[in-house]
């Protein structure tokens, strides 16, 4: 893709803090699609769990999708790219969320046991969509 949109870690991801509706019964967060929380419609949810402490998942970039990664048990760290400088972010809350909205890299690794990261995110799934090569990755987001 010729004209993929130049893409910061600080305007393309943000770590979002969501609402506890807990109570005494116990903890309940509600999240809606064009929200504070999920600045888009979502159209898909998928999950990955049982994923061994030593892999690392990811290690691509999307063009175009929006997406908000949640762990909502356990916890991870997601590798945030964008081609000039690289952050770590660690989700271990059911109550924070990593909207990543640009052409960013990004990598999921060091899962705790039984942790499950769950992702809503604004497309069906467009393998067209990925870039899964490094140095494409560094090429496209360095001309944008
Ligand atoms: C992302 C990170 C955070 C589908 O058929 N439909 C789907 O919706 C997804 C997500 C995957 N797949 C297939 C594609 C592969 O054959 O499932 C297989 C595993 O997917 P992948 O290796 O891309 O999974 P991850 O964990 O490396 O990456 C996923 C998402 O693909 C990606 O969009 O941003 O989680």
């Amino acid at each position: 893709m010729s004209n993929t949109p130049r893409a910061t870690l600080q305007q393309n991801t943000r770590l979002i803090d969501f609402p506890s509706l807990g109570d005494v019964r116990g903890q309940l967060c509600a999240l809606e699609s064009v929200s504070a929380y999920v600045p888009f419609d979502i159209k898909r949810v998928y999950y990955m769990w049982d994923v061994g402490a030593d892999q690392v998942r990811g290690k691509h970039a999307h063009y175009t999708l929006k997406q908000v990664l949640i762990c909502l048990g356990g916890a991870c760290e997601v590798v945030v790219d964008d081609g000039r400088q690289r952050q770590t972010v660690r989700l271990d809350s059911p109550l924070k969320g990593l909207l990543i909205d640009g052409f960013i890299w990004r990598e999921m690794q060091h899962f705790t046991p039984g942790a499950t990261l769950m992702v809503l995110a604004n497309d069906h799934y467009d393998e067209a969509d990925y870039v899964r090569n490094y140095d494409q990755f560094l090429q496209q987001a360095n001309e944008g």
